[in-house]
This record gives C-alpha cells, sequence and structure tokens, in this order.
C-alpha cells in the first residue's frame, strides 16, 4: 500500500494581502476562525510561530507561557488538529531588528537565546517537541555590517544553547538566502546540515526545505530535498511556488513550474515520505487581489495538485521509464513524463 500524506500549515497562511507598497485589503480573520478552517480543507498540522501560540509571551512568566500552550493544545485535541512545530518569531521584535543569534549586540543575542527557549517550551505545551529555525533576519544589509566569521559561531553558540537547555527538543533549520536581508546567512540546506554537524547534538539538528527559498538560491529544489534526504534530514517541507528570482512569492505549489513541483512530488515519493509521519507543509499565500471569502483557496488548490502529482507518480508506466533510463534514451524518458503529465498517454 502507498503511503498517504499528512497536510499542514501556518496561521499566516491564511492572511491580509498586504504587501511593502499597500495596505492589508483583506480583514483580519481570528486564530480560532482559522483553527476551524483546517479540517474542512483537508489539513490536520498547524505549524506555529511561538507567539501565534502565546502572543503575549514576553509579558510572561516561563510557567505563564507553558500554561496557556497547554491551553491551546486543548483547542488543537477539541478540533482534531496537532501541533506540527513552534518557530520563534525573532524578526518582529524591535530586538530583533538586526538579527538575533547573530546581532552585534550581546543584549540582543542574550534576548533571542532566551526566546528561542520560551518557544521550545511552547513547543512542548503544544504536544511536539519539534521546531523549526527560519534565520530571518540572521544576516546583512551590507556585508561590512557584521563580521560574518564571528555571525556564524553565535550562531551555532545559541544552537548548542537550546540543544543543552531542552535535550527532548529537534530542530530543522529552514534555509532561505535573501529577504528580508539581502545577505542571509544559511542559505542553502548545505550550509544548514553542516551546521548541524557541528552542533552539541548533531541527531536533533535537521531541515526543512522550502521550495521558493531553494530557488531564490538558484537551485532546485527537490535536489536540495534529495541531499536532505540522502542525510535522513529532511524533517518537514514548505511546498509552494516561485517565478523566478524576485521577491518571496509563495504561490501555490506547481503553478510557476508544474514540471519542478512534479520532481518535487517524485524525489519525496522515492523517499517513501508519506510513511515517516511528517508533514508535507504548504506555506503558500493568496494572490492580494483575492476577495476574502475565497482566501483560502490557495491551501486547498496546493493539496490538491500536491496529491495529483502523487497520483502522476504512482500511474507513470515506471518499466517503460526503466527502461529508458537503462539505454540512456532521455529524449524517451523526457517525453514519457511530458505525455504523462499532460495525460497525452
Ligand atoms: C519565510 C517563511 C516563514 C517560515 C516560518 O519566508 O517561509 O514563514 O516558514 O517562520
Ligand atoms: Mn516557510
Amino acid at each position: 500500500m502507498p503511503g498517504t500524506y499528512r497536510f499542514s500549515f501556518g496561521p499566516w497562511n491564511i492572511h491580509e494581502g498586504a504587501d511593502p507598497f499597500g495596505p492589508p485589503i483583506r480583514p483580519t480573520v481570528a486564530f480560532a476562525r482559522k483553527l476551524e478552517q483546517y479540517r474542512g480543507l483537508g489539513f490536520e498540522g498547524v505549524q506555529f510561530h511561538d507567539d501565534d501560540a502565546v502572543p503575549d509571551m514576553e509579558k510572561l512568566s516561563p510557567a505563564q507561557i507553558t500554561a496557556q500552550a497547554k491551553e491551546v493544545k486543548k483547542v488543537l485535541d477539541d478540533a482534531g488538529l496537532v501541533a506540527e512545530f513552534s518557530a520563534p518569531r525573532l524578526w518582529e521584535d524591535p530586538r530583533g531588528v538586526d538579527g538575533g543569534f547573530t546581532s552585534n549586540d550581546p543584549a540582543a543575542r542574550r534576548w533571542a537565546v532566551e526566546r528561542a527557549k520560551r518557544c521550545a517550551d511552547i513547543a512542548h505545551g503544544l504536544g511536539t517537541n519539534f521546531m523549526v529555525w527560519w534565520l530571518a533576519r540572521e544576516g546583512t544589509y551590507i556585508r561590512e555590517a557584521k563580521n560574518a566569521i564571528e555571525a556564524h559561531r553565535w550562531l551555532l553558540e545559541s544552537l548548542n544553547e537550546i540543544l543543552l537547555y531542552d535535550r527532548q527538543i529537534t530542530i530543522a533549520i529552514e534555509p532561505k538566502p535573501n529577504e528580508p536581508m539581502d545577505h542571509a546567512y544559511i542559505p542553502t540546506i548545505g550550509h544548514a546540515l553542516a551546521l548541524a554537524a557541528q552542533s552539541a547534538d548533531p541527531s536533533r539538528v535537521g531541515g526543512l526545505i522550502e521550495s521558493a527559498h531553494a530557488i531564490l538560491a538558484g537551485l532546485d529544489p527537490s535536489d536540495e530535498m534529495a541531499f536532505a534526504l540522502a542525510a535522513g534530514k529532511l524533517w518537514s517541507v514548505h511546498l509552494n511556488d516561485q517565478n523566478g528570482l524576485k521577491f518571496d512569492q509563495d504561490k501555490a505549489f506547481g503553478a510557476a513550474d508544474l514540471r519542478r513541483a512534479y520532481n518535487q512530488v517524485r524525489v519525496l515519493e522515492l523517499a517513501g515520505y508519506a510513511d515517516t509521519e511528517r508533514f508535507i507543509g504548504l506555506d503558500v499565500k493568496a494572490m492580494r487581489t483575492q476577495k476574502p471569502e475565497a482566501a483560502t483557496r490557495h491551501l486547498a488548490n496546493s493539496r490538491r495538485f500536491f496529491l495529483a502529482l502523487v497520483d502522476k507518480h504512482r500511474t507513470l508506466n515506471h518499466a517503460a521509464a526503466g527502461q529508458a533510463v537503462a539505454q540512456r534514451d532521455y529524449e524517451q524518458l523526457e517525453a514519457l513524463i511530458l505525455e504523462h503529465l499532460m495525460g497525452l498517454k
């Protein structure tokens, strides 16, 4: 029996449509209302930033933070949902303006590590051991602003401090090469896994690959995934799509390049990812022009396109494909794939 996939998204994937040149164009949807929509859209996993779960966390004690996270867990249980991960949102706090873990200001670095500890507490309160680190502002607008050697060492020290603080927590690093910073540290999965290997407990540090982030680094997402999969380190994915080297678009999965999407599905199928219980996260955003009443369709559509491509992979004539590979007849292989994707045969 081929495995079945589990899907997740984050509350930020139902959003107001603001961009750097214009205000929100859709009303804010309350968190509780978002949760109500998960099951209907075909999702069971909820991705959290720490302050999605505990909005006032900066004003609360560690005990109060954990208590609030546990309350959210009850809401999830009642809705038949599970938390996939908690991620420290360092980039929206004034102290994280120049990065947290790699800030030149020692007070900001200390704050970032303490915040990540609370994020780990929140993960446990929500019922998961899993954290994701998207290193939003760990980098620079101009290279001369930081000593990058020192900054990478601070990043490793911060990672180690969290691993030692919490012996249960596992951390997936979500690499991205730019935006909001011009030059982001840890731009690819190779960088992320190198950092993992140097850490105090390499077995508890892995990666999350987002399609758009790989494309922004000029790389193919399926090969980035394969690199992590070969090392047993692909612990989640953020599938979406991206039209070339622009701002991070978070388009619906497959919307820009269907064959590139197919290859991401193929590599996950080859790895038996569906049997790992890990989630297929869809980090997709509705277009700004989308009216409020249909601003969740990008999520259901991305899931549907993913499953349609799974079906394409499973119904491919694998014998014919294998024969073409054996004969090094890649024209034949390519025709086979394209005809199958287009439904010609
Ligand atoms: C940013 C991004 C984030 C992370 C979670 O590009 O992808 O939403 O996935 O912090
Ligand atoms: Mn993401």
